[in-house]
């Protein structure tokens, strides 16, 4: 069965935002090298190179049914932070929100009955709901320590390990 149209530009702009995902990520892990929490730089940097992943499985996905794949525009991130935990809390909603775009691909799908898709994006699922919990427990420590500039620290070794 073919792929639609309109899947395949739903898919194309899923692209787009997998690589303003990796950008927002680079950004973060140069506020991070910056203020010398050299493991959160670092850890964001790891999120960087997935979202990168996560758009090239998207492309070739598109390739395997045929279609053409949109090269995007990338948006400029943000760059400034007021402290980790608003980077976290940012990249936590974020998270938040393409999961929200990876259920409205489902539905689509889902409608279309184009399971081949349904499939395929399944492992999506999986995917946010690992990075949900992954920054949201971030989220979580960081909100805990507050200014105990001693506990960021830990915190800062502990996500050099990723
Ligand atoms: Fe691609 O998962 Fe984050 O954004």
């Amino acid at each position: 069965m073919r792929i639609s149209d309109s899947m395949v530009n739903s898919i194309n702009e899923q692209i787009k935002a997998e690589y303003d995902s990796a950008y927002i990520y680079l950004a973060m892990s140069a506020y991070f090298e910056d203020a010398g929490l050299k493991g959160m730089a670092h850890w964001m940097k790891k999120q960087h190179a997935e979202e990168i992943e996560h758009a090239e499985k998207f492309i070739n996905y598109l390739y395997e049914r045929g279609a053409r794949v949109v090269i995007p525009e990338i948006a400029k991130p943000k760059d400034n932070y007021a402290n980790a935990l608003e980077v976290f809390k940012t990249a936590y909603s974020h998270e938040q929100y393409v999961t929200s775009r990876i259920y409205n691909l489902v539905e689509q799908a889902t409608a279309e009955k184009d399971y081949a898709t349904i499939s395929f994006l399944q492992w999506y699922v999986d995917e946010q709901m690992e990075e949900e919990d992954n920054t949201g427990s971030i989220v979580s420590q960081l909100e805990f320590l507050g200014d105990d500039k001693r506990g960021i620290y830990i915190v800062d070794r502990e996500l050099a390990s990723r």
